[in-house]
């Protein structure tokens, strides 16, 4: 795959020193277009993906009829929906897109064998980080599994290219490599992640990029907070809480680690519904203490039950639980079930 690539930069200029080959790949991309054509850039949008669609765009402008993107999957993430409303970036769902009428297709942070919906389609040029695969072409294929984001692989190609990327667009490419690397906590990143990092830091909006980190609620999800701070029990340094029917249980790992803040909580017990399971999220500091372990003994002979020692999750079909008919699942019952089993 990297000797298609080469067959085309080769015919531009030489590849040396890594300025030349940033360069090379970035003509080695243009060269595939004509001004005709209208280009439609396929990703599965995550944050990086949904950046380096947009840079893919910015480096097309100008040089193309028309750059569309599209996406298959809905996004549900609050952080990326943010992210997408904030920086007003046109994104399309593939469904409503004519796919077929469009001259040329990019696929950028994926490979066409990595969803159902690629494989049908067939790619002019594929950009991407993540580990090879095989069964497909493309006229243009740029594939660097050492990169943490293929927002980092965008910046070089920017860079070469000489175009200042605006601050919407540097902040996106910003948070894409942040997401990507885990805040470069991920084994994956590398120092051209840190480089390309280091040139959007001058330029993105971190305020911006911090709302949509912060972002993980909606209006009508603060109810479970009062639910959560009128009904909360402590015994002992536990802080227990039923929350009743939960939207989501993501509600209940946001509500557990609002509580494990409280310096009087060693530890933070929360349970939900949700569909017909009982979900129970276990917090604590995990020294000496050892949330996986309590959530097993207490939870495990209902259904999963595990996890770290600082964190961990239950998940019980509530028709497994020892409930006395017609009975509710309360805040009193869940203490029950962890001092009498757990002790
Ligand atoms: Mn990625």
């Amino acid at each position: 795959m990297q000797k298609r690539f080469e067959k085309i930069s080769d015919t531009n200029i030489t590849r040396s020193a890594s300025k030349n080959s940033a360069l090379a790949r970035l003509n080695g991309l243009w060269n595939i277009f004509e001004r005709s054509d209208t280009v439609l850039i396929v990703i599965s949008a995550d944050p990086d993906a949904i950046a380096s669609a947009m840079a893919l765009k910015r480096l097309l402008s100008y040089r193309v009829q028309s750059v569309v993107i599209g996406y298959p999957n809905e996004i549900r993430r609050l952080n990326n929906v943010t992210m997408v409303k904030r920086l007003k970036i046109p994104i399309e769902r593939l469904h409503t897109l004519p796919v077929k009428e469009y001259s040329k297709k990019i696929l950028v942070d994926s490979q066409p064998n990595h969803l159902a919906c690629f494989e049908k389609m067939s790619f002019n040029a594929v950009i991407d980080h993540h580990p090879v695969t095989t069964g497909w072409d493309a006229d243009f294929i740029d594939i660097r599994p050492e990169y943490g984001a293929v927002s980092s692989m965008m910046v070089e190609y920017l860079r070469a290219s000489g175009i200042k990327p605006s601050v919407a667009l540097a902040t996106a490419l910003f948070y894409g490599i942040k997401v990507d690397t885990q805040n470069f906590q991920k084994q994956n990143m590398q120092a051209a992640d840190s480089i390309s990092f280091r040139y959007l830091f001058g330029i993105a909006n971190l305020n911006l990029v911090r709302k949509f980190e912060l972002t993980e609620l909606r209006r009508s999800e603060l109810r479970y907070f009062r639910t959560a701070l009128n009904d909360v029990k402590t015994s002992k340094g536990r802080a227990y809480v039923h929350l009743g029917k939960v939207s989501s249980p993501d509600i209940l790992v946001i509500i557990a680690d609002f509580f494990n803040r409280v310096d009087s909580f060693d530890w933070v017990i929360v349970s939900g519904t949700h569909g017909d399971k009982l979900v129970v999220i276990f917090r604590c500091d995990g020294y000496r203490k050892n949330a996986g372990k309590l959530a097993k003994k207490s939870f495990g002979r209902f259904g999963p039950a595990g996890g770290h020692k600082e964190a961990a999750r239950a998940e019980a079909p509530l028709k497994n639980l020892p409930l006395r008919e017609n009975k509710e699942f309360t805040t009193k019952v869940l203490i029950r079930l962890l001092t009498t089993s757990a002790k």
